[in-house]
């Protein structure tokens, strides 16, 4: 398997996770990025299968796909051990739900910090969509914690969901929306997600990542 991956794409890190979780081994293309410049050059592989230009894409044999939920889907049904999402089809198909909704709900406010925080240097943001964005994401929080009352993990059993919005909260955080005690359920579900070694090799990596960009 080749998984063309960015070094700070959220999107990727959650299919490298899920490799892991599975004891998958792939090997990792890197494709460029800079702070500068984006994603711009594309990579011409991701360019010739992903009419979208983006990352993740994984390459298994003949088959080529693009869009993390959609990989993550074929990785469990291609490994189907350890599960990532739940047996039951009810729940499966809540899980789904909960896993688009980290990339499709929460992430676009996400994305409103990483485009006045990551990319414009401190006196040229705009404060007030920061704070419109950190009172969003604090409001998805609150569901979040509702969910978390009942069960330690956001579908039950850990799964794609957890991978999926423990990422998004990770660079929410790092880009100023820190987890505070207003979420007790949250905090508590961060640092049991945190502990299983692919999570936290993923943070560390992305983390290290970060650290060389900005050097
Ligand atoms: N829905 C897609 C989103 C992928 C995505 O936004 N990838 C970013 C990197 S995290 C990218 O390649 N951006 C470059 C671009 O959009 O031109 C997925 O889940 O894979």
């Amino acid at each position: 398997m080749k998984l063309y991956s960015g070094p700070l794409s959220l999107f990727t890190a959650k299919v490298r996770v899920a490799l892991d979780e599975k004891g998958i081994a792939y090997e990792l293309v890197s494709v460029p990025f800079s702070r500068a410049r984006g994603y711009d050059p594309k990579h011409p592989e991701v360019l010739a299968i992903n009419p979208k230009g983006q990352v993740p894409v994984l390459v298994d044999g003949p088959l080529a796909l693009f869009d993390s939920t959609i990989i993550l889907e074929y990785l469990e049904d291609r490994h189907p051990t350890p599960p990532l999402y739940p047996r039951d089809v009810v729940e499966r198909a809540r899980c789904r739900q909960l896993e688009a909704a980290a990339d499709e709900i929460l992430f676009p406010l996400v994305f409103e910090l990483i485009s006045e925080v990551f990319y414009k240097p401190a006196g040229e943001r705009d404060e007030q969509r920061i704070a419109r964005a950190r009172a969003g994401i604090a409001r998805h929080y609150d569901g979040l914690e509702r969910r978390l009352a009942e069960r330690p993990h956001l579908c039950g059993e850990y799964s794609v969901a957890d991978i999926g919005y423990l990422l998004t909260v990770t660079f929410a955080a790092n880009l100023g929306a820190l987890l505070t005690d207003a979420h007790p359920r949250l905090q508590a579900w961060y640092g049991r997600v945190l502990a299983r070694p692919p999570v936290a090799k993923e943070i560390a990596g992305l983390a290290g990542a970060a650290q060389q960009l900005a050097g």
